[in-house]
C-alpha cells in the first residue's frame, strides 16, 4: 500500500458545522488547516438537524462573512412559544427581555454555506477519510493518520481539533484516567418529520399528557415537526397518519386547526441524552462541538454550543500564531465548559418541564405544573428564560 505525507498547522477531524466553521475562520487569518471527514459531502449535507440559531451564532456567522444566505432566507423571530394542556399559552419573548432575536435557519443550510465558502476559498477538505487515528498528542509534534483510496496518509501538524461529533475518535483518544464524563440518557426520543407544507408562524413547544410536541420550520414551504416517542420506537411504527394524529392531539385545538399536514419527505428518531466530557483538551488536541458535549434538542443548543466552542478555539489558535501568546488556548477548556454547562442546564430543565417521564409520581407533575405557572406569572422567571434561550453572551 502506498503512502503520502502532508503538513498543516491545525488538523481538523470532522467536516460538520464545527470543523468547517473552524477551518473557515482560521483560513481567513492565514492559518493552514486540513479537514478530515469520514463521510462523503453529500452524506453530510443530507443530515437534517438543528433549526434555531442563538443571537450569538447569527452574529458570529455574519462577522466571518457567512451571513448572506442566512439573512436572505433565514427568519428572525422575537422568540418561541410554549402551549400547555388546559393552561394559557406562553411566549419566550427574547426580543422584549433581551433586545435580541433568534433566527430560524436550518443546520443543513448552514453546512451548505460552509462547504460553499470552503470550496470558494480553496479549503482543504478530505471527504471519505477512513480510519483516522491521532498520534503523539502530548508531544510538540502530533500527527494524524488516515486511509484514502487505499493509501495510508500522514499529516504532521501543530495542533489537532477534534470536531468529530459524539461518536468521533477525538474524545476516545483521551486516556480514561484523564477524561471525566457526565451523562443523562432520556427514556424517550424525538420522532421528527419534514413535510413540504407551510409551517406555523413561530416555533412552538407543546406540553401534553400524551407527550411533548414541537412545531418548527425551515422555509415558508417546509415544515419540521416532532413528537416525543418511546426510546425503543422505530419509524416503521409511525405512519404519517399516526404522526399527524398524535401531533394534532398534543396542541390546543385552536392551534392544531392551523397546522397544515402533508406527506413526510423525511422521518427519523433522535435519541436524547445530556453528555459532557471534561477536559475539552488533551495535550495539543482540543475537542469542540458534539465531540465534547451533547444536549437534548429541547433548548435548541447543540449546534449553537458547537459555534461558541469554535469562537473560543479559533481565538486561541489565532492568538497563538499571531501574538505567540497561549492565554486563550490554555483557558479554552474551562471557558468553553462554563458555557456548555449553562446550556446543558437549560436543556435539562426544559426537557424536564416539557416531557412526562415514565415512573413519574404525582409530586413530579405538581412541580411541573407549578414551574409553568411561575413562568406565566413571574417577570423575573420570564426574563431569565429569555436570556438563556437567546444565548448567554460569549466571554471576552
Ligand atoms: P457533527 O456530528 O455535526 O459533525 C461531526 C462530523 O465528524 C460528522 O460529519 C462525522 O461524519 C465526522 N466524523 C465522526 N467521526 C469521524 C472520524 N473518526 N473521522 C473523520 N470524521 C469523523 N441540535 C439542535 O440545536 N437542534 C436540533 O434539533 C438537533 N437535532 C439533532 C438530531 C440528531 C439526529 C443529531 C445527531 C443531533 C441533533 N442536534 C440538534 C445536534 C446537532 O445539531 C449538533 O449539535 C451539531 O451537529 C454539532 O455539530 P458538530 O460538533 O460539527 O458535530
Ligand atoms: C428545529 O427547528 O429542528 C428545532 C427547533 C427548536 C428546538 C429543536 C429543534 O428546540
Amino acid at each position: 500500500m502506498s503512502a503520502s505525507r502532508q503538513r498543516t498547522q491545525v488538523a481538523i477531524i470532522g467536516g460538520g458545522p464545527a470543523g468547517l466553521l473552524l477551518s473557515h475562520i482560521l483560513d481567513q487569518q492565514g492559518i493552514d488547516t486540513i479537514v478530515l471527514e469520514r463521510q462523503s459531502k453529500d452524506y453530510v449535507l443530507a443530515r437534517i438537524r438543528a433549526g434555531v440559531l442563538e443571537a450569538g451564532s447569527v452574529q458570529l456567522l455574519r462577522d466571518v462573512g457567512l451571513g448572506a444566505r442566512m439573512d436572505q432566507h433565514g427568519k428572525p423571530k422575537d422568540g418561541t412559544g410554549i402551549v400547555w394542556q388546559n393552561k394559557p399559552a406562553f411566549y419566550i419573548n427574547t426580543a422584549e427581555w433581551t433586545g435580541k432575536q433568534i433566527m430560524a435557519y436550518g443546520q443543513t443550510a448552514i453546512t451548505e454555506d460552509l462547504y460553499a465558502a470552503r470550496e470558494r476559498d480553496g479549503g482543504h477538505i478530505i471527504n471519505e477519510a477512513a480510519n483516522v487515528a491521532l498520534h503523539d498528542l502530548t508531544s510538540d509534534t502530533p500527527h494524524v493518520t488516515y486511509e484514502k483510496d487505499g493509501v495510508i496518509c500522514r499529516i504532521d501538524c501543530d495542533f489537532v481539533a477534534a470536531c468529530d461529533g459524539f461518536h468521533g475518535i477525538g474524545r476516545q483518544s483521551i486516556p480514561s484516567d484523564v477524561l471525566k464524563t457526565f451523562e443523562r440518557v432520556y427514556p424517550f426520543g424525538w420522532l421528527g418529520i419534514m413535510a413540504k407544507v407551510p409551517p406555523l408562524p413561530d416555533f412552538v413547544y407543546a406540553y401534553h399528557e400524551k407527550g411533548f410536541a414541537l412545531a418548527a420550520q425551515r422555509n415558508p414551504m417546509l415544515s419540521r415537526y416532532y413528537v416525543q416517542c418511546d426510546a425503543t420506537d422505530t419509524i416503521d411504527a409511525w405512519s404519517d397518519d399516526r404522526f399527524w394524529d398524535e401531533l394534532l392531539a398534543r396542541f390546543p385545538s385552536d392551534m392544531a386547526s392551523q397546522i397544515v399536514t402533508g406527506p413526510s419527505i423525511e422521518k427519523s428518531i433522535a435519541p436524547l441524552r445530556s453528555f459532557v466530557a471534561e477536559p475539552m483538551q488533551y495535550g495539543r488536541m482540543y475537542l469542540a462541538g458534539d465531540a465534547a458535549h451533547v444536549v437534548p434538542p429541547t433548548g435548541a443548543k447543540g449546534l449553537n454550543l458547537a459555534f461558541s466552542d469554535i469562537y473560543y478555539l479559533s481565538r486561541g489558535f489565532i492568538e497563538h500564531y499571531k501574538n505567540t501568546r497561549a492565554h486563550y488556548l490554555e483557558t479554552y477548556s474551562q471557558m468553553a465548559l462554563r458555557r456548555v454547562w449553562s446550556a446543558v442546564n437549560l436543556s435539562w430543565r426544559l426537557t424536564k418541564l416539557l416531557h412526562r417521564f415514565p415512573q413519574e409520581d404525582p409530586f413530579d407533575e405538581r412541580i411541573r405544573q407549578n414551574d409553568y405557572d411561575l413562568l406565566l406569572t413571574s417577570p423575573a422567571v420570564q426574563s431569565a428564560l429569555a436570556h438563556e434561550y437567546v444565548g448567554l453572551p460569549y466571554e471576552d
